[in-house]
Order: structure tokens, then C-alpha cells, then sequence
């Protein structure tokens, strides 16, 4: 009897050995199942965002911040379930490429962090994903439009959003079809903003425009200089390849000296302080239009509880791609989880993340249904083209939808 009991007690300890060699998460507390063990600290698991959450450009950033927190919160339910903590870590990159890389940096750094939403603008998220794909972690951006973004065939990085080579001919082809017949075309001289203005150029020449002026700028107050020479050429059309802190202001400065013809601009347009700041009179002459690749959350059959939630818990209406945001931090929580299973429930490599992002089939979002191509573009994207149709920038949802398109990426 004391040998068998010693050979029972000898064989539980060997068991337990193993167990604890192959990694296996510690023994639950009660009878429930492995899966459903309480968290411990070595199983935290982090989702890093990076953007604007300081300057000119945070109302979008601060919204593509609470879209992924919104995510965790409604979605992480499997993955706690599993033994996991979640928190979201979210960095400042404050709209600028050296604050994006730093952030970058740290981020890569610390090792619970195992997916990037992010970020608002190309030019920030081009140099910080080198760091991402140097350390192998994923990245799934909700906005970045330049094909940079992706054409640097990146296993670690993806984006919800159609690309500014597709956005700057549908623009274009936009402006043809409203008789444009000539157009000045202003940049920002960032990757995302001459980028844009560029392909827009191209498509507008295509479509026998006459392109009366390009011109780069980062003045920010006072727009004489371009103006001048804008308002002698008379062009039926102003575009402004750039963001709308700045669009705002040229913008109503050209009204201000009488220019009367079409406002344009790509999704940099799309925040409701294109109007608070510019104000009425930009809704002048021939109007203002935008094309874009995030339309108003309520062009998407799956975001009318997303809306509600979002306005519920922050208090107010999400900007453009915070819908989009959510859904690049549900992407990452569905690799995290299957990775993680296949892993025998513990935590996933990077490299298995990734790889899960890239194997995911028609994942159902709130904003469209995601299949990434092999260089991290979504096999379909879709494309906007917007009138404003109000000043007040709470009605800034109301904006109408004038074109929807549905359109593939380029050929990697
Ligand atoms: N496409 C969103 C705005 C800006 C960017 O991609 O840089």
C-alpha cells in the first residue's frame, strides 16, 4: 500500500515537471477548465496605438485611440477568457516622423506588445514600420493611404484603407465629370500630401485638364504668396493635396479673395474642423467636395452599434477612421487568439501574429468584410467621393455621400 502510494505521489510530481517544462499555463484556482484561469502578470498582452494625440490633427488621432480601446474592451472577451490580460498601450506620435520612430522604438521594446493600430499619417507610419518589421511585430493601419504603406511587401504590415494611386484618380475622374476643365493643385510637400496632389495631377492631365499650377507649401497662416498667382490663373478648380488644418485655412482665404470655383481635396479633407476652422463660406460657388476611403460611419451596415457605444462611453461622435481603428485592433485581437491556441493557449510570438493577420479569410468588421493581399493591402477597398453640405461641424456626418466605389488594389 506505502509503495503504491509513493509510486502515485512519485508519478503526480514527474507530471507536474513536465507540465511545467512544456510552459503549461499554471492550475486554475477551482475546477474550471485551463482556459479560463485568472490572469497572471507574465500573460499580459498588450495592442500599442500610435497617434495624434496632441496638435492640430488629434481630433482624428485621439478617436483612432478610443475606436481600438472601444475593440479591446467589447472584443478581448476570448483572449481573457484564455488566462490573458489585455491593455492597450497608446503613444503620442503628435502627427510628426521622429516622435512616430521614437514611439516605435519603445514600443518594439517592450515585449507584451504584440500588435500596432495605427497611424493617421503616412509620413509617420512609413518610417515607423520599418521599426515594426524589423522586430516583426504586426501593424494594421486604420488611414495610412500612401501605397508606400504596403508596397514595400512588409509581412508585418497592413492596411484597412484603399491607397492614394486608386484615391487621386477617382478624384480626378470626379472633377471631369463636374466639367472641371482646369485646376490649381496645392500640396502640403508630405509623403501623404505631394503624394496624393501627384496622382491626381496624373489622372487630371489623363482626363485633359489643364493643370494651372502645383505648388508645394507648409505655411500654415498666410497663403498671399500661392493665392496671387492662383487667383490670376482663374482655374475652375482648387485641390489640396494635405491635411485640414491647413486646407481650413487656404481654403477660406481663397474665398476670401474671390475665388469661387471647386474646393477638392483627398481624405485629409474629412474632419468636421475643416469647416469650424474655415467656415461658410467655403460652401460658396461651386462648392466643397472630398474624395475619401473612410466614409461617414453611417454608410456601413455594421456600424450603427459602434455609434452608439462609441458616443456613449466618449460622449461624442467618432471622426473618420475611428470605425476603421476599431476594427484594425479587432484584426489584431483575432490573430493574437488564434496564435495563441495554436500556441497551446500561451502567448504567441510576433511572427505568429503576423502570420495569423495574413491568414485571416473575409474577417467580419464593422466597416467591411478583410482579406489581405500578399503585401498587406485589402483585396477590395472602398472609395467616396463627399459634398460638405453644411458649415456647423456638429452636422459634419450629414456631409452626402455623392459616389461609391468599390475597387481592388494594384497588382503587388
Ligand atoms: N489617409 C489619411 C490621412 C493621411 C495619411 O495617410 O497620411
Amino acid at each position: 500500500m506505502q509503495k503504491r502510494l509513493f509510486s502515485l505521489l512519485a508519478a503526480l510530481m514527474v507530471a507536474s515537471m513536465l507540465l511545467a517544462a512544456c510552459g503549461a499555463p499554471a492550475a486554475p484556482a477551482t475546477d474550471a477548465p485551463a482556459a479560463e484561469a485568472p490572469a497572471t502578470g507574465d500573460k499580459t498582452i498588450k495592442i500599442a496605438t500610435q497617434s495624434p494625440l496632441s496638435g492640430d490633427a488629434s481630433v482624428i488621432g485621439v478617436d483612432i485611440k478610443r475606436g481600438a480601446e472601444l475593440a479591446l474592451e467589447q472584443l478581448g472577451g476570448n483572449l481573457t477568457g484564455m488566462g490573458f490580460k489585455l491593455e492597450i498601450a497608446p503613444f503620442d506620435d503628435q502627427a510628426n516622423p521622429d516622435a512616430g520612430v521614437a514611439n516605435a522604438k519603445n514600443i518594439v521594446a517592450d515585449p507584451a506588445i504584440l500588435c500596432v493600430v495605427g497611424h493617421y499619417n503616412s509620413g509617420v507610419q512609413i518610417p515607423s514600420s520599418e521599426e515594426y518589421h524589423n522586430a516583426g511585430l504586426a501593424n494594421v493601419s486604420p488611414a495610412n493611404t500612401n501605397p508606400k504603406v504596403t508596397t514595400r511587401g512588409y509581412g508585418e504590415v497592413n492596411r484597412l484603407v484603399g491607397r492614394d494611386d486608386v484615391q487621386g484618380v477617382v478624384g480626378a475622374d470626379f472633377a471631369k465629370e463636374k466639367a472641371v476643365k482646369s485646376v490649381f493643385i496645392v500640396h502640403d510637400k508630405t509623403a501623404y500630401g505631394q503624394g496624393i496632389a501627384e496622382f491626381f495631377k496624373q489622372q487630371a492631365e489623363k482626363n485633359g485638364m489643364e493643370v494651372l499650377g502645383f505648388e508645394g507649401t507648409e505655411e500654415k497662416a498666410n497663403f498671399d504668396a500661392l493665392l496671387t498667382p492662383l487667383i490670376s490663373a482663374n482655374p475652375d478648380m482648387l485641390y489640396f493635396g494635405g491635411l485640414y488644418p491647413q486646407a481650413s485655412v487656404l481654403f477660406k482665404q481663397a474665398r476670401e479673395k474671390g475665388f469661387m470655383g471647386l474646393l477638392m481635396g483627398p481624405d485629409g479633407m474629412d474632419s468636421s474642423d475643416l469647416v469650424g476652422i474655415g467656415g461658410a463660406s467655403l460652401l460658396d460657388g461651386s462648392g466643397l467636395y472630398y474624395s475619401t476611403v473612410s466614409g461617414p460611419a453611417s454608410v456601413y451596415a455594421g456600424t450603427a452599434k459602434f455609434v452608439e457605444d462609441f458616443k456613449a462611453k466618449f460622449g461624442s461622435d467618432p471622426q473618420p477612421f475611428a470605425a476603421q481603428a476599431y476594427d484594425s485592433a479587432a484584426i489584431c485581437l483575432a490573430a493574437i487568439e488564434q496564435a495563441a491556441k495554436d500556441n497551446g493557449n500561451n502567448t504567441p510570438t510576433r511572427e505568429a501574429v503576423a502570420k495569423a493577420i495574413r491568414a485571416l479569410k473575409d474577417f467580419p468588421g464593422i466597416t467591411g468584410t478583410y482579406t489581405f493581399n500578399s503585401i498587406g493591402d485589402v483585396t477590395l477597398a472602398k472609395y467616396f467621393i463627399i459634398q460638405v453640405k453644411s458649415a456647423d461641424p456638429a452636422k459634419w456626418s450629414e456631409n452626402a455621400v455623392v459616389q461609391t466605389l468599390d475597387i481592388a488594389p494594384p497588382a503587388p
